[in-house]
């Protein structure tokens, strides 16, 4: 029985305050409206970010149904919605591609003045709602995606038609994880060949950024983390070596500087603390050294910066998403993984079915997982 143009009563899981495990809830998801898309997701990673709201790190309107590195498939489309039908394969957009806004016609910059991520998130589609309820409530979007449910509802500005061949359970992580890794090596920091690259931080994220040095003729990669179990999938995407600053009595700029004959040429902070940005910062060299934060840093948390360090020619930058333009880059990155240009398979450490969610989140936790990747 056709669901378009009906309400469909589904499985989501809710997150109803911070700091409490997720409820897997009976809820409601409208029919989209004009300009807006229903996707039955068929499968979702867990991210870092995700974490980060049900730890306070990062602020978005609750209960929410959170969840942004998912894919999917078209149940039905709202009036004026031409860039995908029903049927269509397809990737949510956490950072949407209007089209139109000023940064969209930029050629440079990606971070779409549409969004509804980090700086005042509304925690709804763009006409101000959500198509979601639970128990009679309201339940908010996250960061346009909201890839914890089964059925989802969001705006044709933050979706990407995919390959039709594609396998959902391993692109979906093109939808932030492996991009925005991939993307902060080869579009943010624009590594060159040759050169040396530390990344902080192994997780999903990190080890993408390894993939993109990588591809992009890095001679030296060296991985950074304080849990050693995360060196030999470093190793095997491609770092050269893998340092732990436990293992050390003095910083870990230090000892990168010392390796690298005054710091490396690109540096990298995956992981979203304000002490490693500024190791990070450090580990780059003085004249020539660029530093790229990829890490979502505590929320309203500022870091006081000696001017000189920046004076002698060092580039401290950020970007989301790995600086990529959604819309043009995901079906790009999709037919690039189908054509073997890089794996993800590596970074799947765990497939649990979506009911599991909260055993995949602890497995994050625990440092136990890459990603886990919750099939519907
Ligand atoms: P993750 O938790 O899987 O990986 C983080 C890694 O950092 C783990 O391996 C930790 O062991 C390691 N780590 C923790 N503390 C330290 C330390 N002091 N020194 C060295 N290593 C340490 O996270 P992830 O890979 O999913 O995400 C990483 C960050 O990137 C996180 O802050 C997330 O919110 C952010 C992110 N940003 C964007 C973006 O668009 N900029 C997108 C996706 C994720
Ligand atoms: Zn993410
Ligand atoms: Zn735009």
């Amino acid at each position: 029985m056709s669901t378009v143009g009906k309400v469909i009563r589904c499985k989501a899981a809710v997150l109803w305050e911070p700091h409490k495990p997720f409820v897997i809830e009976d809820i409601e998801v409208a029919p989209p409206k004009a300009h807006e898309v229903r996707i039955k997701m068929v499968a979702t990673g867990v991210c870092r970010s995700d974490d980060h709201v049900v730890s306070g790190t990062l602020i978005t309107p609750l209960p929410a149904v959170l969840g942004h590195e998912g894919a999917g498939i078209v149940e039905s489309i709202g009036e004026g919605v031409t860039c995908v039908k029903p049927g269509d394969k397809v990737i949510p957009l956490f950072s949407p591609q209007c089209g139109k806004c000023r940064i969209c016609k930029h050629p440079e910059s990606n971070f779409c003045c549409q969004n509804d991520s980090l700086e005042k998130p509304q925690g709804t589609l763009r006409d101000g709602t959500s198509r979601f309820s639970c128990k009679g409530k309201p339940i908010h979007n996250f960061i346009s995606t909201s890839t914890f449910s089964q059925y989802t509802v969001v705006d044709d500005i933050a979706v990407a038609k995919i390959d039709g061949a594609s396998p959902l359970d391993k692109v979906c992580l093109i939808g932030c994880g492996f991009s925005t890794g991939y993307g902060s090596a080869v579009k943010v920091a624009k590594v060159t060949p040759g050169s040396t690259c530390a990344v902080f931080g192994l997780g999903g994220v990190g080890l993408s950024v390894i993939i993109g040095c990588k591809v992009a003729g890095a001679s030296r990669i060296i991985a950074v983390d304080i849990n050693k179990d995360k060196f030999a999938k470093a190793k095997e995407l491609g770092a050269t070596e893998c340092i732990n600053p436990k293992d050390y009595s003095k910083p870990i700029h230090e000892v990168l500087q010392e390796m690298t004959d005054g710091g490396v040429d690109f540096s990298f902070e995956v992981i979203g603390h304000l002490d490693t940005m500024t190791s990070a910062l450090l580990s780059c060299h003085a004249a020539c050294g660029v530093s790229i934060i990829v890490g979502v840093p505590p929320n309203a948390k500022s870091l006081s910066v000696n001017p000189m360090l920046l004076l002698l020619g060092r580039t401290w930058k950020g970007a989301i998403f790995g600086g990529l333009k959604s819309k043009d880059s995901v079906p790009k990155l999709v037919t690039d993984f189908m054509a073997k240009k890089f794996p993800l398979d590596p970074l799947i450490t765990h497939v649990l079915p979506f009911e599991k969610i909260n055993e995949a989140f602890d497995l994050l936790r625990a440092g136990k997982s890459i990603r886990t990747v919750l099939t519907f």
